[in-house]
């Protein structure tokens, strides 16, 4: 693996997107080393990332906004080291103290005035780039990694705790409940986990890293699997969906959480950017009215960003999109009402 490299170089010798294993995998427990305390980490994402957007569900649902401090990338990959002609790598970029980019050229100087904007300095560090996060945590020129959100970050050891979310959001559900505003929500009940495991295991595969499967796809038979079985298990949610509210019972779970950013980036930008275009979620009337559902759950609507999710995609791989141009539609209304609660009530 170089450090040149992002995720869109990971595939194998048949065309294939073979996505790498994250490698800080510490978890906070009571025993240590790293103890749930408030104040004492902080999360670097990417609004536009469905991996750690599942981490801001997480501060938001359980209310921890005022228990882990966050830092949020800007959503165009820049280059990271624009002085090195042999070091191509471009990824995540920070904006400056003074809310202006802090990486120099390439198009990221027009950005939107607003709350929709949501882009901050790294607030431990003033890093210019996420590479640098790991530079620090790895003390010196990181390898063997790629530079990728969602990070949790310990500030009282200075280092990476974690840069898998699936374990992040199992963390933040259940081991920040001394403080947590929401400490009776729990995502992840013992009654419900075969069920959850059992559909994050699918949806991971075949829905979340399914997308990338068919956008990273570099041969017409590895895109053609990959599409098959993302609508296949599309197929299977719509019918779960069509019998219960969530979908790994009647109340939302950690398994809503994981399969819900898909979801809600799916017609604005995988038909179109990841050639997913078999259907489009809002033709799925389950799906479509779940995905609304979930936005609508309180909480919810303050994971997603569509101006970060569309800006990100489409203006950071020159390889699948050269000139970065962002088409405008479908522009669907998250807000419509939903028919979920012929479900009954959410619990
Ligand atoms: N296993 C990781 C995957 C995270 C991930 O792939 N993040 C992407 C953004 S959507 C990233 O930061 N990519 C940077 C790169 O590929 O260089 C997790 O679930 O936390």
């Amino acid at each position: 693996m170089t450090p040149g490299e992002t995720a869109v170089a990971d595939v194998s010798k048949d065309g294939a997107f073979v996505r790498k294993d994250a490698i800080f995998r510490n978890r906070i427990t009571p025993d240590g080393p790293y103890t749930p305390e408030s104040g004492r980490y902080h999360l670097y994402v990417s609004y536009a990332c469905p991996w750690a957007c599942r981490t801001l569900s997480l501060l938001h649902l359980k209310g921890l906004t005022q228990h882990v401090t966050v830092s949020s990338v800007h959503p165009t990959w820049q280059r990271t080291r624009p002085d090195d002609p042999d070091d191509k790598h471009a990824g995540w970029c920070f904006v400056g103290t003074d809310g202006a980019s802090v990486s120099g050229p390439s198009g990221v100087g027009s950005f939107p005035g607003g709350p929709s904007y949501n882009c901050t300095p790294d607030h431990l560090f003033e890093s210019t780039f996420v590479r640098d996060v790991y530079d620090r945590a790895m003390g010196g020129a990181a390898v063997g990694t790629r530079f990728t959100v969602p990070i949790l970050w310990d500030k009282q050891t200075n280092t990476i705790v974690s840069n898998e979310s699936s374990e992040i959001i199992r963390d933040l559900n259940s081991q920040f409940n001394a403080f947590a505003d929401n400490k009776e929500l729990d995502l992840y009940p013992e009654a419900l986990r075969p069920a959850i495991d059992e559909v994050n295991e699918w949806v991971y595969h075949g829905i979340n890293n399914g997308v990338y499967k068919c956008g990273f796809a570099t041969s017409q038979g590895a895109y053609d699997a990959a599409v098959t079985e993302l609508f296949r298990c599309l197929d299977r949610c719509e019918d779960i969906l069509g019998k219960r509210r969530y979908i790994a019972g009647d109340v939302l779970t950690e398994a809503d959480v994981r399969l819900f950013p898909t979801l809600v980036r799916f017609d604005e930008v995988y038909v179109v950017y990841f050639k997913t275009n078999k259907k489009f979620i809002h033709q799925y009337p389950n799906l479509w009215n779940y995905v609304k559902d979930v936005y609508q759950t309180p909480g919810m609507r303050h994971s997603v960003n569509m101006w970060h999710i569309k800006t990100h995609y489409f203006t950071s791989h020159p390889v699948l999109n050269a000139n970065a141009i962002v088409p405008i539609g479908p522009d669907l209304n998250l807000d419509e009402p939903h028919d979920r609660h012929r479900f009954g009530a959410a619990k």
